[in-house]
């Protein structure tokens, strides 16, 4: 049985993108969003091999931390010609410094090393957990396909958004408004991108 999410929830993340899009997702159903970062919560070292793993991780550590509920994400971009990389290691090939430039620089490389034919498939995948804090949880997993564009391009989003281009669409992530990214259809038609996607089951299911 889902369980229905009725008071404020921590979101258990510490990159600034993400904790923008849950507040925006969560926005319509008036849910208070406090962060990790603001509870001074510490970051749990990611010690899981899938992103379920992490997610959950992550969420417990909070729910547990906070004694509220947690939603958490774990996400990544795979790259196929790469055999899923960077995946869950999206943000350890970004460094201490969480550069992403030199991250996307890494992915292109990697290609051209590889000899990938051309176009360079890859996939978006985001984890999104809520955690109790009595152990009970939620479990979601969104999907968005595309291929990669090189140089990058757009300023918008975070992470791999600049080089990634959803299927179907002639603008890439980096150069959509947040709403094309990740807008909730009003006419529950599916959303684009991989977060708003596993959003939209958190929302059928627990929201
Ligand atoms: P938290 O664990 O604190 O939430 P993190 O950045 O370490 O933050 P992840 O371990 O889940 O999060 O790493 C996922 C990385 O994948 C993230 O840093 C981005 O670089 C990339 N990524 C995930 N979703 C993305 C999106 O919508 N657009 C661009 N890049 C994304």
């Amino acid at each position: 049985m889902h369980r229905k999410l009725t008071g404020p929830l921590v979101a258990a993340t510490h990159n600034a993108g993400k904790l923008r899009e849950f507040r925006e997702l969560l926005e319509p159903w008036r849910i208070a969003v406090v962060s990790a970062g603001d509870l001074g919560l510490p970051e749990p070292e990611e010690t899981g091999d899938t992103f379920e793993a992490n997610a959950k991780l992550k969420a417990f550590a909070a729910a547990r931390a906070a004694k509220m509920p947690a939603l958490a994400d774990d996400s990544g971009l795979c790259v196929e010609a790469l055999d899923g990389a960077p995946g869950i290691y999206s943000a350890r090939w970004a460094g201490g410094s969480k550069d992403f430039s030199a991250a996307m620089t890494r992915v292109q490389q990697e290609l051209l090393a590889v000899k990938a034919p051309r176009p360079w498939r890859a996939h978006f995948i985001s984890a999104l957990v809520i955690a109790w804090p009595d152990d009970h949880v939620e479990y979601f997993e969104g999907r968005v396909d595309g291929t990669l564009v090189f140089p990058p391009k757009g300023n918008n989003g975070f992470g791999y958004d600049p080089i990634f281009l959803p299927d179907g669409h002639s603008r890439g992530f980096g150069e959509m408004s947040a709403e094309e990214k990740h807008g909730i259809p009003a006419d529950g038609s599916l959303a684009l991108s991989h977060r708003a996607r596993a959003f939209q089951m958190l929302a059928r299911a627990c929201l």
